[in-house]
């Protein structure tokens, strides 16, 4: 039998992913996207006219919105909340949206499948930002997350996490829902947000080898650099300005793991998996990897450090293990952290290229 799923946060980058997967698996998809007044859809334009695909407007917000949808389709298989307010930094300056989106988005979603559809299974996704300052260490001492270390949020965002990851085991717990959190670390990829660190830096770079292309900058010791600008001759552009360099992130690919998040989804029992790649990186590495690329090694002479992008708390480590998931869900990664990077840099090459019919034949 076909199975139904309802994807709600389809216009983001793991909603787009997850529709793909599913709608390979031969599943009907139905994405919910908030009402824009600009188009929303640039990441899923691949599968608006996917005859098993159907997008319809919602908001996790409004309950009475979340029901119109909910109640709109008979016999649901699998419900995923991916919708959210997901950025850390936006949550300092945007707490109580925050809250209504990412927090209690969650338990209007719940409430209605306890009420309504309590034989549909519900994926939410947690984050390990929900662990904020806290790990454990191994028997060498080295420090991990997994689901078994307590949560210490450090965001507004990881708080309305937390209260929506603690929603869905009490509904799993109290009314025997089939409802799951996947815990997952950072991930990442082309079609990741542009003001996330990986594609911020990958935007920057893709633009800073096009201007030394355009104005024939042969070799970067010709460049010179103030506090916020690069020079060549009297032609300027600015440099790449972030926040903290010395936070670490476990980074993995968004593509594998909307997999793990499915099939969480197919165990006979409902339950928490952390997904990531066990390895951890700090920002300055990223700048390693992404400058790298380029052969470009002394990044410190092209990046600027910006109060704004600094938040007023950090998650300073993150470094999960996913041995639950590799056993009971047989989920591993296929990419690393440098083929990570390499695939979004030659994404945004490749786009740039389309876009502009450029060769970038200086680097
Ligand atoms: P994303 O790109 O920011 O996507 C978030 C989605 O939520 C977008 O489709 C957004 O719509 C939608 N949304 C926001 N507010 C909404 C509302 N009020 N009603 C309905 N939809 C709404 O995030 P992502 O990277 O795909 O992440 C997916 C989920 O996983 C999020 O819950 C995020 O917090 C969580 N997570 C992400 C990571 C990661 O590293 N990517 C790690 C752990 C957990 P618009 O397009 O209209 O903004
Ligand atoms: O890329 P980020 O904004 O991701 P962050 O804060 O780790 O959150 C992401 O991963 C979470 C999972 O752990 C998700 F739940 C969440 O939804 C989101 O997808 O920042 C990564 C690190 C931080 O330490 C930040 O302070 O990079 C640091 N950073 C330094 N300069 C910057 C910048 N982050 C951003 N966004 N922009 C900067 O200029």
């Amino acid at each position: 039998m076909k199975m139904k799923s309802i994807i709600f946060g389809i216009t983001g980058q793991d909603g787009s992913h997850l529709a793909d997967l599913l709608l390979n698996k031969g599943y009907d998809v139905i994405g919910v996207a908030r009402r824009s007044s600009v188009d929303n859809t640039q990441r899923i334009k691949h599968i608006l006219n996917h005859s098993r695909f159907q997008l319809v407007e919602g908001d996790i917000t409004d309950s009475g919105s979340v029901a119109n949808v909910l109640n709109n389709y008979e016999h649901v298989d699998e419900v995923y909340n991916l919708a959210a307010q997901s950025h850390v930094g936006t949550s300092f300056s945007q707490p109580l949206l925050t809250w209504d989106i990412t927090g209690k988005g969650c338990l209007n979603i719940l409430q209605h499948i306890k009420d309504y559809m309590p034989s549909t299974r519900f994926y939410q996704a947690s984050s390990s930002e929900m662990f904020g300052a806290c790990y454990d260490r191994d028997r060498e001492g080295n420090k991990y997350q997994d689901e078994n270390t307590k949560f210490l949020p450090q965001s507004p965002y990881a708080i309305a996490k937390c209260a929506a990851h603690h929603s869905v085991r009490l509904y799993r717990e109290a009314y025997d829902l089939h409802a799951s959190c996947g815990i997952l670390f950072n991930h990442e990829g082309p079609r990741r947000g542009d003001n996330f660190v990986t594609k911020k830096v990958i935007n920057w770079l893709a633009d800073f080898v096009h201007w030394m292309c355009d104005n024939n900058v042969t070799n970067t010791s010709y460049l010179e650099s103030d506090e916020n600008y690069i020079m060549y001759n009297d032609v300027t552009f600015p440099k790449l300005m972030l926040g903290n360099l010395d936070s670490y992130r476990d980074w993995g690919y968004a593509g594998d793991y909307v997999e793990a998040m499915w099939l969480m989804l197919q165990q006979d029992d409902p339950d928490d998996y952390v997904i990531c790649t066990e390895k951890t990186h700090s920002i300055r590495d990223l700048l390693d990897a992404s400058f790298g690329y380029f052969n470009i090694t002394n990044w410190n002479k092209y990046v600027g450090q910006d109060e704004r992008y600094y938040r007023p708390a950090e998650v300073n480590y993150l470094k999960g293990k996913a041995e639950k998931a590799r056993v009971k869900l047989g989920w591993t990664p296929k990419h690393d952290f440098n083929s990570l990077v390499k695939l979004m840099i030659e994404e945004k090459l490749n786009e740039k290229l389309s876009h502009n019919d450029r060769h970038i034949k200086c680097v």
